[in-house]
């Protein structure tokens, strides 16, 4: 086998592997954004019924500072208009890193 190929087998070898080590990366990380969003979701979903009512996004919306703007906010997110935000419509508005869930 030439220098070259060989060389070329091992570069294509180390990016397949260095792909792979991104991919593994990013889910994780995902599933992390996901479980900081799942426990900031359960903190506004009071009565745990698994849907941020606008009773409960006031509440727990105007302790977090979000004031005036929360039925804007929530009519915003509130997609398909039941008056109730499951966690997809949810997901938008939910912070993505521990520090901002705090
Ligand atoms: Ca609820
Ligand atoms: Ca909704």
């Amino acid at each position: 086998m030439k220098a070259s190929v060989v060389c070329m087998l091992f570069a294509s070898l180390l990016l397949i592997v260095l792909v792979r080590d991104n991919e593994g990366h990013r889910l994780n990380k995902n599933q992390d954004v996901e479980a900081i969003q799942r426990k900031y979701f359960n903190k506004y979903d009071e009565n745990k019924d698994g849907y941020v009512s606008l009773h409960e996004f006031r509440i727990t919306g105007s302790i977090d500072g979000f004031g005036e703007h929360i039925d804007f906010l929530f009519g915003v997110l509130d997609k398909d208009g039941d008056n109730k935000l499951n966690f997809e419509e949810f997901k938008e508005f939910a912070p993505t890193t521990e520090k901002e869930a705090k």
